[in-house]
């Protein structure tokens, strides 16, 4: 069994892994602790993480990142709207009305649920973690912002089943880094004394999420959490970048807007410059060569022009800080510690205004970039009986209210009821008793329309059967088990009708079933996605076997005018040097894109004319030694 906790930022994604040591976080074949959230897919193959991000000025219509926020939603939705003209791949309305992502893959016009696309990111950091591990990995514990309503977490776990994952729990990203926080700290206060209340705040690339949780011995309990799901340090990116075009049509005469690829150069740009900005109050440059039209562009920005350009994207940091103090009904000085992680908590200025509204110093005991990987990991270790751990029990809360409504299928009885308020405990289960006489539908949805961060309230339908009335004609009395999971998904798991015996007055509990109507067929996409994992494969063998032609050609080329040279004649030396010199040639005109055979044949041919020649060598160089090894054995 695997532990794995793993981190799907909208940019940066984090693997934590259990070894005999402790937590560790690993890096990629990059030796990058970071793997970045890119899938870029080509006419050969698909590169995912941080080839993928190299991908960007070449490919850039098929390069696609910024992905993450489109779980769960249609087209639609305003969010994805809103997106579309930013980004430069192409989304799609499939056909049940959610948001695809069109791409040109093996030459050919494909569209990709974002289950695929996250999927194919997952996969990559399954293998990653599998080649530290050196063993499959299969179990895993993935974070997801706290905001994530019941569809997007759905969708999400519907990706980790199409790369083969088996997730264990979908914890939201402030809980684990409440988690990592917590589990080694020894000097928490017992169970019976007053709880240490700490605040956890993460600001990301696309979101602003904080969190409070109440910690005893051995355990944690969040009391409240909020967010504004739409702010994140992309927000100052977008504002840098619509400064520098404005500044370099006018100085330029350049319509940047116009070209994406100039765009995606100019915002990686902004980005570093923002970087800068947080480690250095001057000016600093900004300079990129033939930007556009063969023109080189410069400009430059201090930290205090950034500051104002930001401003309404700064101010926004109060609200969440607000509104989780009231939930939890705490005064400032009850916080013991406010804990910051996220890459965009770097930026001077959201970290001075947390501190000024808690009244204290922001803490950043925590690594900013790993800490919710780790907690991820930690609550792996936690769930795996393979791994031993420190017992630490989590409750989290329910972000938004979710209301269930009931109908009958004659009369006109309907009905509903708030089943879990803010900030509810969750996971957690209740039973709802109906009197019922006929089968019923339940509708849950989320009630409070305006705190979701997008405009679908639904969460799914369940229709409860085989209700019969009592034998004496009176309803019965029906008892529904409704809960959320461990991933923060809604259910209504079960259902049994409570019969009234006749005679001895007792009630005896009959069995039925609620039946969940369910949307999405993930089993088609396993298919497709191990058809996809077999293409990138034999991609990289016809790759490999082409690289091992060139090898040869250099290698052997190097032996003829060194160790080889005593053992060819001149004639056979001019030959192959003759025919290494049309072998290379030939692997970048014709031979740049062939099937795996022909370099494989290739190879051989090559091999077959050098092997005399090898074969001399090698007897030559045989000799002296074997007959020292004679010499030691008498
Ligand atoms: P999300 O949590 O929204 O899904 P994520 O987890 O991918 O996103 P992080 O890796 O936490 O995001 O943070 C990335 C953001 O932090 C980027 O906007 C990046 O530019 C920003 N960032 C990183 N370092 C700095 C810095 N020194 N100064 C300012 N911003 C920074
Ligand atoms: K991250
Ligand atoms: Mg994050």
């Amino acid at each position: 069994m695997s532990v794995v906790g793993i981190d799907v930022g909208f940019q940066n994604c984090y693997i934590a892994v259990a070894r005999s040591g402790g937590i560790e976080t690993i890096a990629n074949e990059y030796s990058d602790r970071c793997t970045p959230a890119w899938v870029s897919l080509a006419s050969k193959n698909r590169t995912i993480g941080n080839a993928a991000k190299g991908q960007i000025i070449t490919n850039f219509k098929n390069t696609v990142h910024g992905f993450k926020k489109f779980h769960g939603r249609t087209f639609d939705d305003p969010y994805v709207q809103g997106e579309k003209p930013k980004l430069p791949y192409s989304l799609h309305k499939l056909a049940s009305g959610n948001t695809g992502i069109k791409v040109r893959y093996l030459d050919e016009d494909k569209v990709f649920t974002i289950e695929q696309v996250t999927a194919m990111l997952l996969t990559k950091l399954k293998e990653t973690s599998e080649s530290a591990l050196k063993k499959p990995v299969v179990d895993c514990v993935i974070s997801v912002p706290s905001f994530f309503t019941d569809a997007e977490r759905r969708s999400v776990m519907d990706s980790t089943q199409i790369a083969g994952l088996n997730c264990l729990r979908l914890i939201n990203d402030t809980t684990a880094v409440a988690l990592a926080y917590g589990i080694y700290k020894q000097d928490l206060p017992t169970p019976e004394e007053k709880p240490r209340n700490v605040v956890f705040v993460d600001l990301g690339h696309s979101s602003f999420q904080v969190s409070i949780s109440a910690f005893n011995k051995g355990k944690l309990k969040v009391l409240a959490t909020a967010f504004d799901p739409y702010l994140g340090g992309r927000n100052f990116d977008e504002v840098l970048v619509e400064h520098f075009c404005e500044e370099f049509k006018a100085r330029y005469k350049l319509n940047v807007r116009e070209n994406p690829r100039a765009i995606l150069r100019l915002s990686q740009e902004c980005e570093k410059l923002k970087k800068l900005m947080s480690a250095n109050c001057s000016d600093l440059p900004i300079n990129i060569e033939c930007f556009m039209n063969d023109i080189d562009v410069t400009g430059k920005m201090n930290r205090v022009q950034f500051e104002e350009l930001c401003a309404t994207f700064l101010m926004r940091v109060e609200a969440p800080l607000k509104a989780v103090i009231e939930q939890s009904s705490l005064s400032r000085d009850e916080i013991y510690a406010v804990e910051v992680v996220g890459g965009a908590t770097r930026i001077p200025s959201i970290k001075e205004r947390i501190s000024k509204f808690f009244g204290k110093d922001v803490s950043t005991t925590l690594n900013a970039d790993e800490a919710v990987a780790r907690g991820c990991a930690l609550q792996c270790a936690i769930l795996s009986p393979a791994f031993k751990v420190r017992e630490f029990s989590i409750t989290d809360v329910v972000p938004f209210p979710i209301t269930l409504r009931w109908k009958s299928t004659t009369e006109d009885g309907v009905g509903e009821c708030e089943v879990y308020s803010k900030n509810h405990a969750a996971p957690f289960s209740k039973v709802i008793t109906f009197h019922k006489d006929e089968p019923f539908d339940l509708e849950a949805f989320y009630s409070l329309p305006q705190e979701l961060p997008y405009p679908d309230i639904r969460i799914g339908n369940f229709s409860v059967q085989n209700v019969v009335p009592q034998p004496d004609g009176d309803s019965s009395k029906v008892k529904v088990k409704v809960r959320i999971n461990v991933h923060g998904i809604f259910s209504v798991s079960s259902a049994s009708l409570i019969e009234k015996q006749k005679d001895e007055g007792e009630d005896v509990q009959m069995d039925m079933e609620a039946t969940v109507q369910n949307e999405g067929r993930p089993e088609d996409q396993v298919t497709e996605r191990e058809g996809m994992i077999v293409q990138d494969k034999l991609e990289k063998e016809r790759n490999d076997a082409k690289n091992a032609v060139e090898e040869y050609v250099y290698d052997l080329r190097d032996k003829l005018c060194g160790i080889y040279e005593k053992y060819t004649t001149e004639e056979d030396s001019n030959r192959l040097t003759l025919m290494l010199e049309d072998t290379e040639n030939w692997l970048y005109e014709e031979g740049e894109d062939q099937a795996k055979q022909v370099y494989v044949d290739k190879l051989e041919d090559l091999k077959r004319f050098a092997q005399p020649i090898h074969d001399r060598h090698r007897e030559q160089e045989d000799r002296p030694r074997a007959f020292e090894e004679m010499g030691k054995k008498i």
